[in-house]
């Protein structure tokens, strides 16, 4: 019996946190012949640790690395510079993502299965229905949070007719409001103002690689943009020094609005590179974005297309 590892990306999110958790779940009732252990890469979200809690889940335990022998099973990622630390070492025996296809090879052929669909959790959902296992409360609790996080409640462009029927499946199971359900998720992020900013920076953040340029984009969800936007200097000073000190080529936050629904941009380093991308000017200082909820397809999309 193999021990196998269930990891989503470093800096973890609600989708990579509940992904790990759910597939593990689930390959541990459809695989006699290995054991699946959900793990993560870093702090639980505010949310994650609500549903937990709530719904009497022991959550993920934290890796910091993994090597020889380690067998993994990467969940809401498939980019290197977002995976576990000495991945190079293990084995990678399947990948479950919905990003664009990146860098992570393997010597054997493996279950790869990459949707564009809203989140991991939502191909998760499908998996159950395919195996045809019921998703009991807790397992519709944390994939629901998370489709309902990665989509922004359904408001985001990634947001598929796919996503909406889980959601609302889910939610029966529930016999939640999904909209209420989302709002309650969001809510449990707290206030800004309790948020430092090495934090509204740090908790949703990714490298990315694109065309040799080596950039970091963060995002940060908000309800009140219009207050956090009182610590727009020192945001920026501390997006200026992640790029300097993490040696990017630049470095982008978005501080998103989900119900006025658009972004801040706030960039650092070769801010041309991403200015021309998106034919603004950061020439004053932050560019607010209407309609950008979307990290993946409005903003990485663009840049790779712009760098290729
Ligand atoms: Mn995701």
């Amino acid at each position: 019996m193999t021990q196998i590892y269930v990891v989503g990306h470093k800096n973890p999110d609600n989708d990579s946190i509940m992904a790990a958790y759910a597939y593990a779940n689930l390959k541990n009732m459809t695989d006699a012949d290995n054991q699946y252990v959900p793990v993560r890469l870093g702090d639980l979200p505010a949310e994650s640790a609500m549903i937990f809690e709530e719904y009497g889940i022991e959550p993920p335990a934290l890796i910091e690395r993994v090597g020889e022998g380690d067998v993994l099973v990467l969940v809401d990622h498939n980019e290197m510079g977002q995976a576990v630390d000495g991945i190079e070492d293990a084995e990678v025996a399947e990948i479950i993502d919905h990003h664009r296809i990146a860098d992570v090879s393997t010597s054997a052929p493996i279950t790869f299965i990459n949707l564009p669909w809203g989140s991991t959790t939502s191909i998760i959902t499908k998996l159950y229905e395919y195996f045809g296992i019921d998703t009991d409360r807790q397992i519709a609790a944390c994939l629901l949070s998370a489709i309902l996080t990665d989509t922004v409640i359904l408001k985001s462009p990634t947001a598929t007719k796919t996503d909406a029927e889980h959601v609302e499946k889910l939610a029966k199971v529930l016999d939640v409001d999904p909209v209420e359900f989302g709002m309650k998720i969001f809510k449990s992020r707290g206030g800004d103002d309790d948020v430092a900013v090495e934090d509204i920076c740090g908790r949703d953040s990714k490298e990315f690689n694109f065309g040799g340029k080596k950039c970091w984009i963060a995002q940060y969800e908000t309800v009140d943009l219009e207050g956090l936007r009182a610590r727009t200097a020192d945001i920026a000073a501390q997006v200026a020094k992640i790029q300097e000190e993490g040696g990017y080529d630049a470095a982008l936050m978005l501080l998103t609005d989900i119900i006025v629904e658009g972004s801040d941009f706030i960039a650092a380093g070769d801010t041309d590179f991403i200015a021309d991308a998106f034919e603004i000017s950061f020439d004053d200082g932050p560019v607010w974005m209407p309609g950008v909820l979307s990290r993946k397809k409005q903003v990485a999309a663009k840049l790779i297309d712009y760098a290729g």
